[in-house]
């Protein structure tokens, strides 16, 4: 039997941190659709986030993307976020979207364009200072089109020096955690296209580097928390981006594809006792919301993780391990289907009740008229985003 004192501990602690780029404007490469009311600055996106913790009250952070979230004094963004009751999470440098990254940047043939974007890196750990961040979040689009293109090898020696000066300036409060992405935008090689090349690149450098799992960068069939486990196992789990993908990096809803699969995954970290905040591992959402409300998405998103980890934490371990010690097959997989089967919501609101939240954050939030009010008041000015 599992103890649901514990379990409720466990969920009113959990911890995920929202992503800036999600309450912002986004599309596909064919189309952005606007929508009204979005944030216009870092500002309003700290204000947007602080709503998905106001109603969750387990989404306390938000992670930063740079320059998207430039600003000119980064103490004072931090300041907006304590006093709208939440912090700045991971600081996430952008080296894909100037003109000279076109064959890459820290892996480009041209040292010059190298030496811009690991400038670009340390700048960053600057922010995470500022900020009061202890995340530096590397994802890196380089890669090559077609085969000959450059030089697999060297562009992985350039990656390792590139990363090792950024990983020398850490100091003592900021950790480096290295994304992996199996395609796009290059479609020959990625340079870190999976956790293998990641968790390398990781030994090498030294404790303060980790691996970040983002759900949606693996070929399909990828068995998601077996690599979890692994990395857990080497103490080389930083963190998770969590989305769904339906084909390939959608970037949609987490749990909206497949909510057996995100089970499954915190199955593992459950198993391994690394959900408490302070594990190290950095639960975060990597989301786009292309047609649908966003802060509502997120919302919704954050309720999905909540209920996988309910799940988890409802798989009766001692059972679990019981059958598979007898070798009873079919005992062991009853055990993690029945977890999956159960209904957590009612478990779910009453921890918000003893949290002092609404049991239905999403009504809460419609009933709250901040979208209404928000789409009055942020007329004029650009809409952060991609173009829209
Ligand atoms: C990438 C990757 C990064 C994210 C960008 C916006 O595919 O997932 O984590 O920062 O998209
Ligand atoms: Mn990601
Ligand atoms: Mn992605």
């Amino acid at each position: 039997m599992t103890d649901l004192a514990s379990v409720k501990t466990a969920l009113r602690q959990q911890w995920i941190e929202t992503p800036s780029w999600a309450y912002g404007n986004s599309g596909t490469r064919f189309k952005v659709f606007p929508q009204p009311g979005v944030a216009r600055d870092p500002f309003e996106k700290i204000e947007d986030a602080a709503q998905v913790h106001k109603f969750t009250g387990v989404a306390p952070s938000v992670a930063v993307h740079i320059p998207w979230d430039k600003v000119d004094d980064y103490a004072q963004l931090a300041k907006h976020a304590v006093d709208h009751g939440i912090q700045i999470g991971a600081i996430n440098p952008n080296t894909f979207q100037e003109p000279e990254y076109k064959l890459g940047s820290v892996c480009n043939p041209d040292p010059k364009i190298r030496r811009k974007a690991t400038d670009h890196l340390i700048e960053c750990i600057d922010v995470a200072y500022a900020t009061g961040s202890g995340i530096l979040s590397l994802w890196f689009a380089d890669g090559t089109n077609y085969p000959g293109q450059d030089s697999i090898r060297a562009r992985q020696d350039r990656l390792a020096e590139a990363l090792q000066e950024t990983y020398d300036r850490l100091g003592d409060g900021v950790k480096m955690l290295l994304e992996y992405k199996f395609f796009e935008p290059a479609f020959y090689t990625m340079d870190v296209p999976d956790w293998g090349t990641s968790l390398t690149h990781c030994l090498a450098l030294g404790d303060k580097a980790q691996v970040l799992v983002d759900t949606g960068h693996h070929a399909p069939g990828t068995n998601i928390e077996f690599l979890v486990a692994l990395l857990v196992r080497a103490k080389k789990l930083g963190g998770f981006h969590f989305n769904s993908r339906f084909y390939a990096d959608d970037d949609l809803m987490v749990g909206a594809a497949d909510p057996y699969q995100l089970f499954r995954i915190m199955h593992e970290i459950v198993a391994a006792d690394v959900l408490r905040p302070d594990s190290g591992v950095a639960f975060m959402l990597d989301q786009c919301h292309n047609i649908e409300p966003k802060v509502q998405a997120e919302i919704r998103s954050v309720l999905n993780v909540q209920e996988a980890t309910a799940k988890a934490l409802l798989v009766d371990q001692a059972a679990l391990r019981a059958a598979q010690e007898s070798g009873d097959v079919l005992g062991a997989n009853a055990v993690i289907v029945d977890a999956f089967n159960t209904d957590v919501r009612p478990l779910l609101a009453e921890v918000r009740e003893d949290m002092g939240l609404d049991p239905d954050p999403i009504g809460a939030y419609q009933r709250s008229g901040y979208y209404a009010k928000v789409s009055e008041t942020r007329v004029g000015g650009q809409a952060a985003g991609w173009g829209a």
